[in-house]
């Protein structure tokens, strides 16, 4: 191939990488902003009414009837936050203990200090609520997972919506959670973080499905030559797969994602198939 021929390769090439870029990063927006609407619905209709007008049976239903709304999701579930002194009576309320994460199985090199705050936790975020094939989180601590309670403790500082990495989820699969703080309602907008800590009262979570999602979401896309896509996380050095086999040599295209927290990373790169 000549110089030029290569030039329009790459072009073509990049332009489709960017669409797909462009079309993931406005899926992942719209998801994330249809989260923010779900913490303030259960700011609504939960915390600031009493009786609460929001049991699990009604969150489940309003949540499968709005999941069109955010497309790259595959469930959200709320926790609420309960101090050490009020977890008797939370627990009597539900009628099931808090649970922590991770503790079924035989714990790992990293699960040592996990289990060392639980013993002395001063707080706990139970899930309440979830959409229905997220069911089986109800009662877990999320403040027992290293992934869970980082993005807990980094959203409820922000008061922004905050990303994890890829990691393992419950049900084995691959997933990036989305977090939203719920407040006190007399919170101003300008808080400072140490204000914000002290207002949280519970947590919005979004589950990212990005192996199914995203795969669905670029099948639509029809192209005349077959384009393989690859997403990470490259917040770290060691970057992380978030989707896509990394298989293929030869020309590849990166584009920028950003998927709102500024404290993540994320690139697209494109190669083109095997040759048909
Ligand atoms: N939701 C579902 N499966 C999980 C999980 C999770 N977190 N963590 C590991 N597997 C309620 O940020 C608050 C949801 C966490 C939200």
């Amino acid at each position: 191939m000549n110089s030029q021929a290569v030039d329009k390769r790459r072009d073509s090439l990049a332009s489709m990488c960017d669409e797909r870029a462009r079309m993931l990063q406005d899926q992942f927006n719209v998801s994330m902003n249809h989260l923010q609407a779900l913490a303030i619905l259960v700011s609504t209709f939960h915390h600031s009414k009493n009786p609460s007008a929001i049991d699990q049976m009604t969150f489940a239903r309003y949540a499968e009837r709005t999941a069109f709304e955010r497309p790259l999701t595959s469930g959200v579930a709320y926790a609420v936050r309960v101090t050490h002194a009020e977890r008797e009576q939370f627990e009597r309320h539900q009628g099931w203990s808090i649970k922590k994460m991770y503790s079924s199985k035989s714990p790992g090199p990293g699960d040592a200090a996990v289990a060392e705050i639980q013993e002395t936790a001063e707080e706990y975020a139970p899930v309440i609520f979830a959409q229905d094939a997220y069911k089986h989180v109800i009662s877990f601590d999320m403040l027992s997972g290293n992934e869970d309670r980082d993005n807990i403790l980094r959203a409820r500082k922000s008061g922004k919506g905050v990303l994890t990495a890829p990691f393992k989820l419950l049900n084995n699969r691959l997933g990036v959670i989305s977090t939203y703080t719920v407040y006190k309602s007399e919170l101003p907008a300008n808080a400072r973080p140490q204000e914000r800590i002290q207002a949280a009262i519970g947590y919005l979570g979004g589950i990212f499905d990005v192996e199914a999602l995203v795969h669905k979401l670029l099948e639509q896309l029809a192209s005349k030559e077959s384009i393989m896509v690859n997403v990470y996380d490259t917040t770290n050095e060691s970057r992380i797969s978030m989707y896509g086999n990394d298989t293929g040599s030869g020309m590849c295209i990166v584009s920028m994602l950003n998927f709102g927290d500024p404290s993540r990373k994320h690139e697209m790169h494109c190669r083109f198939g095997e040759k048909p």
